[in-house]
């Protein structure tokens, strides 16, 4: 009987096109540089959106974010998940309708798709992508929804949102993990709790990172965070210990279920703010912490990999290395990252970063290794997107979907195992504004909103009142806007666009 491949998506958060040892000189990931040269390394992938949310949305639903409703990504001054509306997230226009911030629990989600055909899943690390159905509702002291259980997750243990938002503690299968009894938790994103000092008032207390914008309400760990947060106790996380608890975490899942097909959705917080890697990570490179986080995250590639290979699974577990958006260089915390660059370019060659409707947004590095049947060595220029890893990898599985559900993900998956290398015909990308990559061509729909973000990092938005038109076959991307020149192509692209959208 043949047996399916175990199946792990190794996410981490924020890291460039650029930022990979074999792609750069300015530091090294050898575990990372192992898991390409052992499968196939894609130089044309993106994700559906330059922010968390709505990319991992994407990810994990096969929808376009626009569709499920989380329509926007999180800017500095928006109100955050645990408020008190049905949608807690808007990016400050009044005009403008807010952004959904749960997974509704109806969506059928790949992991869902793969449990129904005997997998056993887990998700372990950043969720953020809400807990439950409702927001802002949770009582922290008590089982909370069982949201990730709905979703087709069979075991998680997450950070409810990002590591620089409150609460502060990790939360296994729905409850807090080494609960503290002695100190009950309160989480608020409206109002600060009395008595509990804040990082805009207080920053002596910032004693592990200062920040630079925003990330100045509730303390913990001597990091200032987005959030009011009261209690915790011996719950709280140290960020330092982040890497190990969730490799630990991991590695024991995989031991459990060793003997049975298994799906690992493995969500780091490294490369994100705050970087606060572990000590025996510090130091090692040119680039500061934010070098360290990605030396950190390349040792916890290589010890799954080692737990893999130890259990005799490696040959056959399909791993998918990611990023769930571009690159941010100053994301809100003090750490020299800008500075330390030493002429590294995260974002490779490509304008814009995180949050931009540019291709430095959205164009990330994407690794699939599968030593049964996939040879390494490979190079793939293909046009892809992650939002078809759902499809495509259901496909392999011979998954039966139920119907309606992964719309927007097409089964690509000759392309994902290198046996072809044919391009999406489009992919949408959605920023402040939406785009429309081909192969050969970008457009980006004209959008009112300034052309540098305003609430603190230096980040070109994409956004420009007419429409923006670039030849993708041009080394200097993204550079001279063609959409007068060629007005058929601009209607062309428009019209993929009213597709989607209809
Ligand atoms: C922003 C945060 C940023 C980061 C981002 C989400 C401030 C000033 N900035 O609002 O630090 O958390 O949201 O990043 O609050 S993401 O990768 O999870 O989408
Ligand atoms: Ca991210």
């Amino acid at each position: 009987e043949k047996q399916q491949p175990n199946i792990i998506i190794l996410f981490i958060d924020d890291l460039g096109y650029n930022d990979l040892g074999y792609r750069s000189s300015s530091f090294e990931t050898p575990n990372i540089d192992k898991l390409a040269a052992e499968g196939i390394d894609f130089t044309n992938a993106y994700v559906p959106s330059p922010t968390s949310s709505p990319s991992r949305v994407a990810l994990l639903t096969g929808r376009h974010p626009i569709k499920v409703g989380f329509t926007r990504h999180i800017e500095a001054n928006a109100l955050d998940p645990y408020n008190n509306g049905e949608f807690g997230l808007w990016d400050g226009d009044p005009g403008e309708k807010p952004s959904r911030q749960h997974l509704p629990l109806q969506e059928v989600t790949f992991a869902e798709a793969l449990k129904k055909e005997g997998y056993t899943t887990c998700s372990i690390g950043k969720w953020h992508l809400g807990l439950g159905d409702k927001s802002g509702m949770q009582d922290w002291n008590a089982p909370l929804p069982t949201a990730l259980g709905d979703l087709g997750f069979d075991y998680s243990y997450i950070m409810a949102a990002t590591a620089d938002r409150v609460p502060c503690v990790f939360i296994e299968n729905g409850k807090v993990a080494n609960y503290d009894p002695s100190a009950p938790i309160e989480v608020s994103y409206q109002k600060p709790f009395p008595g509990e000092p804040l990082g805009k008032d207080h920053p002596e207390l910032l004693y592990n990172m200062k920040h630079s914008h925003g990330h100045d309400m509730a303390i913990v760990n001597g990091i200032g965070r987005i959030g009011y947060m009261k209690g915790g106790g011996k719950a709280l996380w140290k960020d330092e210990n982040i890497a190990d608890s969730i490799t630990a975490h991991a590695i024991d899942f995989i031991d459990k279920y060793k003997n049975q097909p298994f799906f690992l959705y493995f969500a780091t917080n490294d490369v994100h703010v705050p970087r606060f890697p572990h000590e025996r990570f510090r130091g090692k490179n040119k680039m500061g912490v934010r070098g360290d986080a990605i030396a950190q995250f390349d040792w916890t590639v290589g010890q799954i990999i080692a737990a893999l290979d130890e259990r005799g699974l490696r040959e056959n577990t399909l791993i998918i290395l990611s990023s769930d958006n571009g690159p941010v260089v100053d994301d809100g915390y003090d750490d020299h990252a800008e500075e330390l660059l030493n002429g590294h370019s995260p974002a490779g060659p490509f304008r814009g970063n995180k949050y931009s409707a540019f291709e430095g947004g959205t164009a990330v590095p994407a690794i699939v290794s599968w030593p049964k049947e996939i040879p390494g060595s490979q190079i793939s220029d293909a046009l892809v997107s992650q939002i078809d890893w759902f499809a495509s990898m259901a496909a392999l599985i011979n998954a039966k979907l139920p119907k309606g559900s992964a719309p927007d993900s097409q089964n690509r998956l000759n392309t994902w195992l290198g046996k072809d290398q044919t391009d999406r015909p489009w992919i949408i990308e959605e920023s402040s504004t939406m785009s429309v990559r081909t192969k050969n061509w970008k457009y980006i729909e004209p959008n009112d909103g300034p052309a540098m973000i305003t609430w603190g990092p230096k980040v070109e938005t994409g956004n420009l009142k007419t429409p923006q038109l670039y030849d993708m076959r041009v080394r200097e991307y993204e550079k001279e806007n063609l959409a007068d020149q060629h007005p058929e192509i601009v209607y062309e692209m428009q019209n993929i666009l009213r597709r989607v959208r209809k």
